[in-house]
């Protein structure tokens, strides 16, 4: 596949273990990192940072999508994020453009992005499908119902699993109807989108179902509210979005340990390190030992 400047798309990366996507937001408003990245070389530093600490993609973002967060246009988006995407695919970071605007995405891939990071799940842009078909980019198509500004009142399921895996089941088949080969589209629960707190932790406990759907799978816990409200103190104010880091590694363990392709994260090393222990368990699991090596010595045993 060719992007719109006739390169070759690069590849997205690949390993035997679950991958990490470092976050980076470049937005005035995030809830995590509101403001902090939004100046372009300060944003660059933190993405090289992050590849230093072990991110195998970078997900660049420029609109906020918090609850109540209000839509940027694509030519603010544009702004914010290209000298960012541009300057990190220069320095040979694999980077994702976290965007729901086809015209981002195409930009983003035409400087060299490799992944569209689309938390409408291609419903806020018809013209998206067509951009992802024509480029040959990975897609991850993210469960939400409604906008960031309206999406708690479409929070309710009879059954959350099997509702968010049927609704990303007929996201795949408009994606597949648009021209995109199934093989580079990735699926996301949508931990937040349009889901309280129990939603989300139905979701994390049965990741199975999103994992059965067949493509890869993306999760996005990283200091989202419903661990800062799970670790509330005793007066029931939430658990500030910095110190989240412990319960959003307990997450990354799940979904590693749930075939998970992918997690999004904020900081990126510890995560790392989780992916990757979690990788050697499960490659132990389906390699016989014979113990012989480790057993201790029985000689001391019998003395
Ligand atoms: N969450 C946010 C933004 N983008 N993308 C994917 N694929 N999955 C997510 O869960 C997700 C996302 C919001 O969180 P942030 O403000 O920390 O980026």
């Amino acid at each position: 596949m060719l992007s719109r400047s006739g390169a070759a798309a690069p590849a997205a990366p690949t390993t035997d273990r679950c991958l990490v996507m470092g976050i980076l937001n470049v937005t005035p408003d995030s809830f995590s990192d509101g403001g902090r990245f939004a100046a372009t070389t300060t944003a660059v530093m933190h993405g090289l940072a992050m590849a230093a600490a072990g991110a195998d993609i970078v997900d660049v973002g420029g609109e906020s999508t918090r609850p109540g967060a209000l839509r940027v246009e694509p030519d603010e988006e544009l702004r914010r994020v290209m000298p960012v995407v541009g300057e990190l695919v220069r320095c040979g970071v694999t980077v994702s453009v976290d965007t729901v605007h086809a015209e981002v995405a195409a930009a983003a891939i035409d400087v060299g992005a490799v992944l569209v990071n689309d938390v409408s799940g291609g419903c806020a842009d018809p013209r998206m499908g067509h951009v992802v078909a024509g480029t040959g980019v990975r897609w991850v198509l993210t469960h939400h119902r409604g906008t960031s500004r309206d999406m708690y009142a479409h929070a309710h399921y009879d059954d959350v699993a099997a509702d968010v895996a049927a609704e990303l089941a007929l996201r795949i088949d408009a994606a597949v109807d648009a021209g995109v080969d199934p093989g580079r589209l990735i699926l996301d629960p949508g931990l937040g989108f349009a889901k309280h707190a129990d939603a989300n932790w139905t979701l994390l406990g049965r990741l199975d179902r999103i994992v059965a759907l067949g493509p890869p799978v993306l999760v996005g816990a990283s200091r989202k509210a419903f661990l800062g409200s799970l670790l509330a103190d005793g007066a029931g104010t939430p658990r500030p979005v910095g110190e989240r880091d412990a319960a959003t590694l307990a997450t990354t363990v799940l979904a590693a340990e749930a075939g998970a392709w992918g997690v999004r994260v904020h900081d990126v090393a510890p995560n790392v390190d989780v992916v990757r222990t979690v990788a050697a368990v499960r490659a132990a699991r389906t390699t016989p030992t014979t113990g012989t090596a480790r057993e201790p010595a029985r000689a001391s045993a019998r003395a």
